[in-house]
């Protein structure tokens, strides 16, 4: 029952919405509470449905993303991707701190990306296709966050959060654009069917959300076509900024 329930949710979030209305009708969704000093974030669920796209891409040995692990191979390699928002809609900041400080209380789960070349926090979230029944079709993979402000969804002004301090102020919002290196799942291979593309943030339980009223848990019905049917090859530049 509940997997029906999250599929009608997926089928309703698929409706395309005009990207210049996405954030504010979004940040009216999802008013800022106080939630005792803790953050609580949230993807934000039209953005994630607008920019999900499958394209084609190539990859060759000693790219960086085959030692990252965010594809399974060489040579052209198909990709689910999409963009995540994250929303932190408590009134406290979610404070993160420097990557490289020792006594940082979050020193164990930083790691450095050879890709973006910068840390991020390990394990941050979980991409996954899942069949209609909640089976696994494409284990994605664990991509890895540098946790900052980037869009204002409330008042709030910035407190200035970046990848050497990081944190999102309350009212603001991180952005996982799908042009990331790594912000994909690789579907090469995967048959023509309806399935379900599962993201979890705060995968690892790394941050205390408190009442976490905003679901951490994002799902949207999408179609994937016959492998061999071709689809757009990005040969734009992957980026490695955030
Ligand atoms: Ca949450
Ligand atoms: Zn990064």
């Amino acid at each position: 029952m509940r997997r029906l329930v999250m599929i009608a949710l997926g089928l309703i979030l698929l409706i395309p919405a005009p990207s210049s209305a996405q954030r504010t009708s979004v940040s009216g969704d999802i008013p800022i509470y106080d939630n005792q000093g803790k953050p609580d974030l949230t993807p934000d669920p039209k953005r994630f449905v607008s920019q999900m796209e499958i394209v084609d891409r190539l990859f060759n040995a000693g790219d960086c993303e085959l030692v990252e692990g965010s594809v399974g191979g060489t040579g052209y390699r198909r990709l689910l991707r999409f963009d995540i928002v994250l929303i932190n809609s408590s009134n406290a900041d979610l404070k993160i701190g420097s990557p490289t400080d020792p006594s940082n209380p979050y020193a164990s789960w930083f790691e450095f990306s050879p890709c973006h070349r910068h840390y991020h926090i390990r394990g941050f979230s979980n991409y996954q296709l899942l069949n209609l029944d909640g089976s696994v079709a494409a284990q994605g993979h664990k991509q890895a966050f540098c946790l900052e402000d980037l869009l204002k969804y409330g008042d709030n002004k910035s407190n200035g959060y970046g990848c050497a301090n990081q944190g999102i102020t309350s009212g603001w919002g991180d952005w996982y654009f799908k042009q990331l290196s790594g912000q994909w799942i690789d579907i090469t291979g995967v048959p023509e069917g309806d399935y379900i593309v599962h993201a979890q943030i705060n995968a690892a339980g790394t941050f205390d959300e408190g009442q976490n009223r905003y679901p951490d848990v994002i799902e949207a019905r999408f179609h994937v076509p016959d492998p061999r049917n071709k689809v757009s090859i990005d040969t734009t530049p992957l980026d490695y900024s955030h």
